[in-house]
């Protein structure tokens, strides 16, 4: 007789139905679902080391298997932790006022030229010390974590100088440490011209490339370096050269392109080989077709199309029709997205653009997961992915896009551990 050695796993959730988001593997099972969600009906998920460990039909779990705990799911929907791969959230201050001005008519862009906008945050920020600045994001990020969020992207780019850079970075490093989620922090010095180079854009370039860029990576604190490549920002010839820099410490790039206008700041990133572009309402053709062909992810922000009243929708179908996988973000920011909810981009990708349910949520999961580079670590129910996981009180995962307001898991796992959630 062939006995199998017995498996001892550290927690096996029970009594649940899987939303894999792992379409080639448990796509079709279930054709009352969209084959995007990658179903397990009466599903079970075992835990080991912080990462998945098993998961499948609860009726074929291992005869040999047990679990130091069991969780009785009670026949909710078990989903991979949810993922924000595009965030601002640490900044001094807010806009409350730039909100009262654009309602009166001023555009988004005269407030930057007269030096509002990201600038006025650069300068509240600089004011803000790294304690203060933890605490003012604090709230935030809790308020995604709340809605089931368990990784995060958070850019700098409101100091714009490298002390204040650095401050950002420390405190975006702290809140994530603070809090065990999976965390990217990303520097973004090209966001805005710094008041302190006026008229020399290229001035401020070079110090970005010869002394930011160089020294905060020395010290550990960049995991990846973005920009604003837009005529109110920086060109592509600028963002060129700090893409440059970045390739040569070994850091994967991305951009935020052809927000307000067509740059070809899409077809930039692509060409060095960038994680995403990101935004991407006037987007054209020739960027579509380079970013299909580098494999850079496009991640689309809802909130700020929203925000800003924009009325150019970005090329959703184009894109699909390309096979460019598509990520969603809260784009958390206080200028052009002051809306702290991944749960309501859902909802906005829906009803503003036609994104399906399914698809918004894999924008979420496997795609965000995809937009940050950790497609092999987390983002959809899969055999040694970090056990990122959420437990939601939902008769189907598309109520997730559908209701906005009074949705809340019921529990959360980050790295198998069961975190506190909030009521
Ligand atoms: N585009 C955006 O929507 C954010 N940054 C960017 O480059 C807005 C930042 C802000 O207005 O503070
Ligand atoms: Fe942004």
């Amino acid at each position: 007789m062939n006995r199998a050695a017995p498996v001892r796993w550290d927690r096996l959730i029970r009594n649940v139905h899987l939303a894999t988001f792992e379409p080639a593997q448990h796509g079709s099972q279930d054709p009352q679902f969209d084959p995007d969600y990658g179903v397990v009906r009466d599903g079970a998920i075992a835990i080991a080391g912080g990462r998945i460990a098993w998961l499948g039909a609860e009726a074929q779990l291992p005869p040999n298997a047990s679990a130091a705990e069991e969780v009785d799911g009670q026949g909710q929907w078990l989903l991979p932790g949810l993922i924000d791969c595009h965030t601002h959230l640490v900044f001094g201050g807010n806009r409350a006022e730039e909100f009262e001005q654009r309602l009166q008519g001023v555009s988004y862009a005269d407030i930057a030229r007269a030096g509002g906008g990201i600038n006025s945050t650069v300068r509240a920020t600089r004011a803000t010390g790294v304690d203060a600045l933890v605490a003012q994001a604090r709230p935030r990020l809790q308020a995604l974590l709340a809605e089931g969020v368990t990784g995060i992207e958070i850019k700098s780019g409101y100091g714009l100088d490298l002390a204040s850079e650095r401050q950002m970075l420390q405190a975006a490093s702290r809140l994530g440490a603070e809090f065990g989620i999976k965390l990217q922090r990303t520097f973004l010095g090209a966001h805005a011209l710094p008041p302190q180079y006026q008229d020399n854009a290229d001035g401020y370039v070079d110090e970005l490339c010869q002394t930011m860029l160089p020294s905060l990576a020395a010290e550990g604190l960049v995991d990846a370096v973005d920009g604003f490549c837009e005529s109110i920002a920086f060109s592509t010839a600028q963002m060129e050269r700090v893409f440059a820099c970045a390739n040569a410490l070994g850091l994967p790039v991305k951009l935020h392109a052809e927000q307000l206008t067509n740059q070809g700041g899409a077809a930039l990133v692509a060409r060095h080989g960038g994680l995403s572009a990101d935004h991407l309402e006037y987007l054209d053709a020739a960027g579509i077709a380079a970013m299909a062909a580098a494999g850079t992810t496009a991640v689309l922000l809802p909130g700020a199309y929203y925000f800003l009243r924009e009325t150019k929708q970005p090329p959703l179908q184009a894109l699909q029709q390309a096979g460019v996988p598509i990520a969603l973000a809260s784009d958390a920011n206080p200028g052009s997205s002051p809306l702290f909810s991944l749960q309501l981009m859902l909802n906005f990708a829906c009803t503003l653009w036609g994104m399906t349910p399914a698809q918004a949520l894999t924008a979420v999961t496997r795609n965000g997961a995809l937009a940050l580079g950790w497609q092999d670590h987390c983002g959809t129910l899969a055999r040694g992915k970090r056990a990122d996981l959420v437990l939601w009180p939902l008769q189907t995962p598309a109520e997730l896009a559908y209701q906005f307001g009074g949705i809340r898991p019921s529990q959360i796992w980050i790295e198998g551990q069961p975190q506190q959630v909030q009521s």
